[in-house]
């Protein structure tokens, strides 16, 4: 192996090195935004960190970011206390709310189409 060779790998090593202390810092520790989708299609989805929400922390404030792709759907969330149309039908874009959620078990829906498009979570 030259000496050219050794450097390189020994620089691809370090970087790796720093890579790995960078993602498991502090700051990559606590994204609190969830996204919610509608559409396109039927579709319909909550996720944190791009997997399916199952559990949220109660008491703490979370950035819900709601993408709505379709002008046919909306965007619901009903709990314990909650109930809101965190985006209507007719409208399409990408709103935020920050929310803080109460224990118990939550149902996120589009409300025409209610039976084929909807989920759940729990706030524990
Ligand atoms: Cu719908």
């Amino acid at each position: 192996m030259s000496s050219r060779i050794i450097a390189a790998v020994a620089a691809v090593a370090s970087a790796a090195v720093a890579a790995a202390l960078l993602m498991g810092g502090p700051a990559a520790a606590a994204p609190n935004t969830v996204r919610a989708t509608v559409g396109p299609g039927y579709t319909i989805n909550l996720t944190i960190g791009g997997k399916k929400v199952k559990k949220l922390k109660a008491g703490v404030k979370y950035r819900f970011v709601v993408a709505d792709r379709s002008e046919d759907h909306d965007f619901r969330l009903v709990g314990p206390g909650t109930s809101k149309v965190l985006s209507g039908e007719e409208w399409t874009g990408t709103k935020t709310a920050m929310l803080s959620l109460k224990k118990g078990k939550y149902t996120f829906f589009c409300a025409p189409h209610s039976d084929e498009m909807h989920g759940g979570f729990t706030v524990s």
